[in-house]
């Protein structure tokens, strides 16, 4: 059963694995693919990454401490009929320097191809348990998201020593580059 939360409503995760999955349809009518590509920014106290290779993306596909793992970038949409590209976050492994871990998802190009979540159908991302794969959380991107190309989708934060989730889903239009000059 999908739980479809709240922005700002928050959920206890504990030490478990959790997986981020992004799915979308490819590009079935004129122009270029839909490339969506889902992100980790892994930040210490200060909401920065604490060097670079804490930002896991396509040219990036594994944190260092190895608690974050890419499946790979897929370019069209056309992996899956589900998670087309996923994210697995094992929360045991996380480097204890990270505090907290932001996950996005972003149109590459979107300026250049003229493209936003509104076209892409059938795009989400989702939370789930790894262990059970109960989902956490989902959005809806072709819904929620229309007119935008950036989502910050959610973060995992510590709070003594627990790991919980906190739904984000704030629109940007934007791309990865946005991202980068906030969280690095
Ligand atoms: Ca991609
Ligand atoms: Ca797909």
């Amino acid at each position: 059963m999908a739980i479809n939360l709240l922005k700002g409503q928050r959920i206890d995760v504990g030490l478990s694995q959790v997986g981020i999955g992004l799915g979308w349809d490819p590009n079935e009518g004129t122009g270029f693919d839909f490339d969506l590509d889902a992100s980790a920014f892994m930040l210490g106290e200060n909401k920065k990454l604490p060097k670079e290779e804490f930002f896991v993306f396509y040219n990036n596909p594994k944190s260092p401490d190895g608690s974050i793992e890419s499946s790979g970038d897929d370019l069209t949409g056309g992996n899956s009929d589900g998670d087309d590209e996923t994210l697995t976050v094992d929360l045991g492994k996380v480097d204890s320097r990270i505090q907290e871990i932001v996950f996005t998802v972003t149109i590459h190009d979107a300026e250049g191809r003229r493209q936003n979540f509104g076209q892409v159908r059938n795009s989400f991302i989702r939370i789930y348990n790894a262990n059970t794969n109960e989902e956490i959380a989902k959005y809806e991107l072709e819904e929620d998201f229309s007119i935008e190309t950036a989502v910050e989708f959610g973060r995992l934060y510590k709070r003594n020593g627990e790991w919980k989730f906190e739904a984000m889903g704030i629109g940007y239009k934007g791309g990865l580059q946005y991202f980068v000059d906030k969280y690095c």
